[in-house]
């Protein structure tokens, strides 16, 4: 076991994004964790706002911060938007880790994302890669804003003796996800693709690009455990990936997809669509070396996402 530098026991524990796919994620896992959760909705607190977000900061004095507020979507989103991607992800991110420190928070975890590395960064991707190369252009706007994040944390770090970490991770699919097929990720679509086909009795999907770039996914409820797991063993500069370590062709996961959803047809083609960054698998060295690995499977957690998406509820417990 990993040595405890902090106990979220007794905290009141600010989850900025609770609403989101990985912080609802975060609000399931902290309740196990005896800990006082504190949200804020959107109509009140609009935290793209500094002076809004100070005032609430200093009425509600939270004593940790999981920063998974962020304006996100899928590859073609974030080509189209972005100005909102590039904007609203460093505006949030500003805000709170600035008030986060005028308020004397104690930890805060601020939420990346793997598309901050280089386009051709060597496989398995370490954290040492960051700003060694050009990104990847469907998501560079994005990802400037996330290696800004990160870049806060390391300075508020350095000049002001906080302890704020960054955890960069992979794509991650579950429960919350959004379905929409123009703005969201691949795993959501390709279960929709897959679940109107099969009811409408249609022959074929369709998936945009080539279906080889490889990427790496993990579950939501994987990813809140590390989280929560690095906020109570891990203090440093570095950003730390949060993966499963294993990669797929996209061919293959929608092969899969269509498996657990019971669609047997054709998978066409949409060759218009980008393919994005040919592969990006990150390194799980780090995280692993903080004794902590995923629980859910791929398929275990494909299957999963489908229940959400039939039942739109949360399904599995994998955690307390
Ligand atoms: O998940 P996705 O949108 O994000 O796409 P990225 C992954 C791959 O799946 C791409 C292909 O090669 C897509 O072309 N794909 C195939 C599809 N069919 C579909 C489909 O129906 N919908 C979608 N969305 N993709 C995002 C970044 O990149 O990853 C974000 O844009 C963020 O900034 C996120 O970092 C985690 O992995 O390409």
């Amino acid at each position: 076991m990993s040595d405890i530098l902090y106990s979220l026991a007794g905290k009141r524990v600010w989850i900025a994004g609770h609403k989101g796919m990985v912080g609802s994620a975060i609000a399931r896992r902290l309740e196990s964790e005896n800990c006082e959760i504190l949200t804020t909705d959107r109509k009140d607190v609009d935290l793209r706002n500094q002076a809004q977000v100070d005032a609430w900061m200093t009425a509600f004095r939270p004593q940790a911060v999981f920063l998974a507020a962020a304006k996100v979507g899928g590859i073609l989103a974030n080509d189209q938007f972005p100005a909102d991607f590039l904007y609203d992800n460093l505006m949030m991110e500003a805000n709170i880790i600035h008030a986060a420190y005028k308020a004397g928070v104690e930890k805060l975890l601020f939420l990346g994302s793997s598309c901050i590395y280089p386009k051709f960064a060597s496989q398995p991707i370490v954290e040492e890669a960051l700003l060694t190369g050009t990104l990847e252009p469907t998501n560079e706007w994005y990802a400037i804003a996330k290696i800004a994040g990160i870049k806060l944390c390391q300075a508020y770090r350095r000049q002001h003796g906080v302890d704020f970490i960054s955890a960069m991770p992979t794509n991650l699919y579950g429960p919350g996800d959004n379905f929409d097929l123009n703005s969201s990720h691949v795993v959501p679509a390709l279960i929709r693709k897959a679940h109107e086909a099969k009811i409408s009795g249609k022959l074929a999907i369709t998936i945009w690009g080539t279906g080889n770039p490889r990427r790496e996914f993990l579950h939501v409820d994987d990813c809140a455990d590390a989280c929560v797991h690095l906020m109570k063993v891990y203090s440093g500069d570095s950003h730390i990936n949060v993966g499963s370590g294993d990669d797929v062709t996209i061919l293959e996961l929608t092969k899969l997809v269509c498996d657990v959803v019971g669609f047997s047809g054709e998978i066409d083609h949409d060759l218009s669509k980008p393919d994005g960054t040919p592969r990006k698998l990150m390194s799980a060295t780090k995280l692993r070396s903080f004794n902590w690995a995923p629980r859910i499977s791929l398929e275990e957690g494909i299957a999963d996402a489908y229940r959400a998406f039939l039942g739109g509820e949360y399904a599995m417990r994998a955690y307390g």
